[in-house]
């Protein structure tokens, strides 16, 4: 199961967010909370040098991208067998495509 770092007063914590509730895929939820400076903390900054969420981590992949769009293709690809809703109306596969090969340019 995906574990996702956010702060819902983030907007683009709350898109990565509202996707895997919406399709039903599964994960753990990890609150960094920005306004206590939890973002700048030893622990986060051994998941993201950047120091920014969202971030999704599966096993040892972690996901510290720019786009939450790679977040959320990342969490489609992985987790396909558990979406309960259409993923293709939120996915396009031409996107899912666009994601695995962005996924191995790094
Ligand atoms: N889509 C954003 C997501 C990353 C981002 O800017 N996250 C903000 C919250 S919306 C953050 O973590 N800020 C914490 C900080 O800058 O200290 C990006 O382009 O990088």
């Amino acid at each position: 199961m995906g574990l996702l770092y956010l702060d819902l007063h983030s907007q683009p914590c709350r898109a990565v967010f509202l996707f895997a509730r919406a399709t039903g895929i599964p994960f753990k939820f990890q609150l960094v909370d920005l306004t206590k400076g939890q973002q700048y903390s030893d622990e986060f900054g051994k998941v993201s040098v950047m120091r920014k969420v969202p971030v999704m981590k599966d096993g040892s992949f972690i996901l510290t991208e720019r786009y939450e769009q790679r977040i959320m293709g990342k969490l489609v690809r992985l987790k396909t067998t558990h979406v309960t809703v259409s993923v293709p109306a939120f996915h396009p596969l031409q996107v899912q495509r666009k994601v695995c090969k962005s996924d191995h340019m790094g």
